[in-house]
């Protein structure tokens, strides 16, 4: 039985080491909900993965402070659980939002498994001691810049790239890329930016013999995204569109892709995203751990989850030096020579947090009991 005794959230401002850009704009630094839960004296963290603005999805930092402390919070608190699943029963009164519900799950998740005493991956039913490890490279001013980030990734061992895409950037640096590296691990993605007119332009990045391309199309759109699996060889991944169970139904009965990438924050919590996980599993569906710029905290609570045995490709869970100069977890995420992270043995998230870092990066910070 654990009691939720104390709740903390704050916002910190991550500077990036360098600007990342993507169909939909460009971040150069992260303002960040992270979340501290106290439970039978045992502190866990979650991060709230909400970008500043609503470009990716409709949350955004600011709406889902809002959220989290006048309706998330609230519902949390006194509560007695005996599981972390039960946590989403306590936030269902508040529709959508599913990145601060997210987070809130897991800190929850990371008390429990230190009062477990056993490591997070495992109580998440991870099988894989070490995940395989991808890098997803932002729109970048030119090609030969381009090159140099894949020629530095490639190097570090990184198994799989994957690029922004964007209409009028696509086909000039896959057929770059692909024309220097034959056969390595290539995809792209394109965050929603291409629609029905563009599936001919689209049939042309067969030849490049894509793992796969991500969420082509309007997240809304399963209907198209099945037709265009249809026109062209390359398998659909899709991100944005698969929001919960139900969606995952659609898209597989339609064929609106063959592929899923599985984001804790995207899909309301660890408990969702295990539930879309064992579903992709049975029916045969690969899939793969997807990232959002995260901190160190939301990096730990992502490489447990890509410990689980339907975690078939590479994520894009990389070294926290690829963004950050400094972590708020210490040591910072680190990526082996074979493009490899290995499972942490400690209880909990298994990296230690920068409580005093944390709190030099604080900007807003408020506790509820
Ligand atoms: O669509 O996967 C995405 C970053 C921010 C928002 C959306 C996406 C991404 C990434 C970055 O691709 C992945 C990472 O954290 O390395
Ligand atoms: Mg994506």
């Amino acid at each position: 039985m654990l009691k939720i005794e104390y709740i903390r959230l704050r916002q910190i401002q991550m500077p990036l080491v360098r600007p990342f850009e993507t169909s939909f704009g460009v971040t150069s630094e992260r303002p960040i909900i992270l979340v501290e839960v106290i439970a039978d004296g045992l502190k866990g963290w979650g991060e709230c993965v909400a970008g500043r603005e609503p470009f990716y999805s409709y949350e955004s930092v600011d709406c889902d402070w809002i959220v989290l402390r006048e309706y998330l919070v609230p519902g949390l608190l006194g509560k007695e659980i005996l599981h972390p699943s039960e946590v989403s029963t306590y936030l269902s009164h508040v529709k959508g939002y599913p990145m601060a519900k997210a987070s809130l799950e897991a800190a929850i998740w990371d008390v429990y498994s230190q009062q477990e005493d056993r490591p997070l991956w495992r109580l998440l039913g991870g099988k894989q001691a070490k995940i395989d490890c991808g890098v997803s490279i932002g729109i970048q001013s030119s090609i030969s810049r381009l090159l140099e980030c894949v020629d530095r990734e490639v190097s570090k061992g990184y198994r799989k790239v994957k690029i922004k895409v964007k209409p009028g950037y696509d086909l000039e640096p896959l057929q770059a890329i692909r024309h220097h590296y034959p056969d390595i691990q290539l995809m792209c993605d394109a965050n929603a930016s291409y629609t029905r007119k563009d599936f001919a332009h689209l049939g042309r990045l067969d030849e490049f013999k894509l793992t796969m391309i991500e969420q082509p199309l309007s997240f809304d759109d399963l209907l198209m995204h099945a037709r265009l699996q249809n026109r062209i060889n390359t398998p659909i991944c899709l991100d944005e569109s698969i929001r919960n169970v139900v969606d995952l139904e659609t898209a597989l009965e339609l064929g609106s892709c063959r592929i899923v990438n599985i984001k804790t924050g995207r899909v309301g919590g660890h408990s969702q995203a295990i539930k879309i996980h064992d579903q992709c599993a049975l029916r045969g569906v690969p899939v793969w751990c997807g990232g959002m710029l995260e901190t160190g905290i939301g990096r730990a609570h992502n490489i447990a989850l890509s410990t689980l045995p339907n975690f078939s490709f590479p994520g894009d869970v990389s070294a926290s030096e690829r963004y950050f100069n400094r972590d708020v977890i210490s040591p910072p995420v680190t990526v082996d020579v074979h493009g490899q992270i290995g499972a942490p043995g400690d209880p909990g998230i298994g990296f230690e947090v920068d409580e005093n870092f944390i709190q030099d990066l604080t900007t807003i910070s408020e506790g509820f009991n």
